[in-house]
């Protein structure tokens, strides 16, 4: 079953919006994999955003990713890299639809609480990262009732 890396950023865990992020996905229908808390080291979360290291906001967003805790998590589910981001909606809260995580919980783009892999081959590169030490391996027993 195909998978994605979410991570609540530490505005998120600041503001309290762990259980809510996590029950969207949960009440959609995903399955979670793996979830720790991290306090993420500045050469990690450069690592982690290695592909926006040539951008401006590049040093202003591992600021961002390291003043304080995230919550890491692998989430899994038929098609759950495209619909997880739509879900989490667009970049820039300002854009982000309502319904969505960013268009309801945020305003700005440096502040958009919420990080989610972009294709199935980044999902897979952000696992290994973030879970070197794998996940558990479970499906629900609902399993039935939310796949035809
Ligand atoms: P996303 O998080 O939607 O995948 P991204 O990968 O392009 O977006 O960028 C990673 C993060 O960097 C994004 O969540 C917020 C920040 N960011 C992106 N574009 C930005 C911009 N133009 N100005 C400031 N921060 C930006
Ligand atoms: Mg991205």
């Amino acid at each position: 079953m195909e998978q994605t890396f979410i991570m609540i950023k530490p505005d998120g865990v600041q503001r309290g919006l762990v259980g809510e992020i996590i029950s969207r996905f949960e009440k959609k229908g995903f399955y979670l994999k793996g979830l720790k808390m991290v306090s993420v080291e500045r050469s990690f979360a450069e690592k982690h955003y290695a592909d926006l290291s040539a951008k401006p906001f590049f040093a202003g967003l591992v600021e961002y990713i390291i003043s304080g805790p995230v919550v890491a998590m692998v989430w899994a589910g038929k098609n759950i890299v495209v619909t997880g981001r739509k879900i989490i909606g667009a970049t820039n809260p300002a854009d982000s639809a309502p319904g969505t995580i960013r268009g309801d919980l945020a305003i700005e783009i440096g502040r958009n609480v919420i990080h989610g892999s972009d294709s199935i081959e980044s999902a897979s590169k952000e696992i290994a990262l973030w879970f070197p030490e794998g996940v558990a391996e479970w499906q629900s027993n609902l399993h039935p009732w939310i796949y035809e």
